[in-house]
């Protein structure tokens, strides 16, 4: 593979990064159209229904894309979905070679894309050298429509001795500056972010993207480094530290499990519309009987507030996903606390730990995972493609169940 190849989709891989956490349930994917040597126009997924980004990039182009070259970094469509398959605009177009580093997942499709354009003359490179990288932006899309679950990573902060708060419940702070500004990335990139109902009653949080609430000192740091991440190379993980382009208008899903008791219209979660609670159904029994049962069934009715089925937590947790697939969810970001994050590991749906591990010893209080936890060490599950990287005084450990 050339080098500039590679640059070309390395490129692409930006644009795809940049539109994470706009496109679903679509993955985000980044088109970069080349012709005698020079890019004439790049592309990327259009929010859900829209263009896909093969068709942006030929649209955008502001000469002919015949005998050009197309690099995107997802196998393109070849089934009519939402919009019509883009392996029919490439073969329109004449470009002559598409360049791309893996095959959509997407049973749809699943390599017939490939097929298509080869049948009608076009070169196809598979790029394998660059299917690691391309496939770390995938993963929440993978999870989506191989499994009908979001993909869910678990964020937390914790002591060196793995605890998320004091026993009397101050968390405020743990991680440093740097760790926090990280985590509004993050959530820009999401779909969804998780909360146990405990966290709504004792904090009243935002679970907002503030990206401008943070000190230039901090933001500067992430511009100026080349940040090391050591282990596995994750690309995702990569783009996170060293992109430019976060979207500080993104505004997910704000999903709570759990119905916390006493729910005041003033609570911060009710800021705009977009959020959602999710409750057992064995509950209603208990719901109907609270003082503000007329609220919750105005909840109710309007789908903000769902009760699922479900005999044990993990079960609900379960089947509270498949809602959150139902409603488009690729990526989740699971944010405390111990007891949820437990329910979420005993249903084996949390994908990706993404633990920042600070400076501080607590000598007891909220572990991170409070459940009964496995038997054995050799029946507990193996994470996979491991990295570490040093933000600030904090370690980030980014490590994946081997399911996803
Ligand atoms: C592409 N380029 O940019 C994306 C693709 O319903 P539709 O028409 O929007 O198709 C959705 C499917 O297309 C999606 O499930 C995935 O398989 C693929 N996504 N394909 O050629 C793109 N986002
Ligand atoms: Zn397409």
């Amino acid at each position: 593979m050339e080098t500039v190849d590679r640059m070309y989709m390395e490129r692409a891989l930006r644009l795809a990064f940049a539109g994470m956490g706009i496109t679903s349930p679509n993955p985000s994917v980044g088109a970069v159209l080349v012709r005698d040597g020079e890019v004439i126009s790049t592309g990327s997924t259009c929010a859900c229904g829209g263009d896909h980004a093969e068709v942006c990039a030929l649209r955008n182009a502001c000469s002919p894309a015949e005998g050009g070259d197309l690099y995107v970094t997802l196998e393109p469509c070849c089934h009519q979905g939402r919009t019509p398959p883009c392996t029919d605009a490439l073969i329109a177009s004449g470009v002559r070679r598409v360049f791309l580093p893996i095959l959509d997942p997407n049973p749809m499709v699943a390599g017939g894309g490939v097929g298509c354009l080869r049948s009608a003359g076009i070169e196809v490179v598979m790029m394998d050298e660059m299917a690691s990288e391309a496939n770390d932006l995938i993963r929440p899309f993978k999870k989506y429509i191989l499994h009908d679950r979001p993909f869910v990573l678990h964020k937390a902060a914790m002591s060196l001795d793995g605890r998320i708060a004091t026993g009397s419940g101050d968390s405020r702070w743990i991680s440093g500056e740097a760790s926090r500004f990280l985590v509004h990335r993050l959530r820009s990139l999401a779909d969804a972010i998780i909360v146990g109902k405990g966290t709504v009653e004792r904090d009243d949080p935002e679970l907002s993207v503030r990206l401008g609430s943070f000190s230039d000192e901090v933001r500067q740091q992430f511009e100026r480094q080349d940040p090391r991440i050591e282990g596995y190379r994750n690309h995702f993980l990569r783009l996170l530290l060293d992109s430019r382009e976060f979207n500080p208008a993104a505004s997910p899903l704000r999903v709570v499990f759990g119905i916390p008791d006493a729910l005041r219209p003033g609570l911060k979660i009710f800021g705009d519309g977009n959020f959602l609670f999710i409750g057992a159904e064995k509950e209603r029994g208990s719901m109907e009987r609270r003082e503000d049962h007329r609220f919750l069934r105005e909840l109710e009715d309007s789908k903000r507030l769902v009760l699922v089925d479900g005999e044990t937590p993990a079960a609900v947790v379960d089947n509270a996903l498949r809602v959150l697939h139902g409603r488009g969810i690729l990526m989740a970001v699971l944010e405390g606390g111990g007891k949820l994050a437990a329910s979420f590991f005993d249903a084996r749906a949390i994908d990706q730990y993404f633990y920042f591990i600070a400076p501080r010893i607590i000598g007891g209080g909220l572990p991170v995972l409070d459940g009964r936890g496995g038997d054995s060490i050799a029946g507990s599950p193996r994470l996979c493609d491991v990295s570490t990287v040093v933000i600030g005084e904090d370690l980030l450990y980014s490590a994946y169940d081997g399911i996803a």
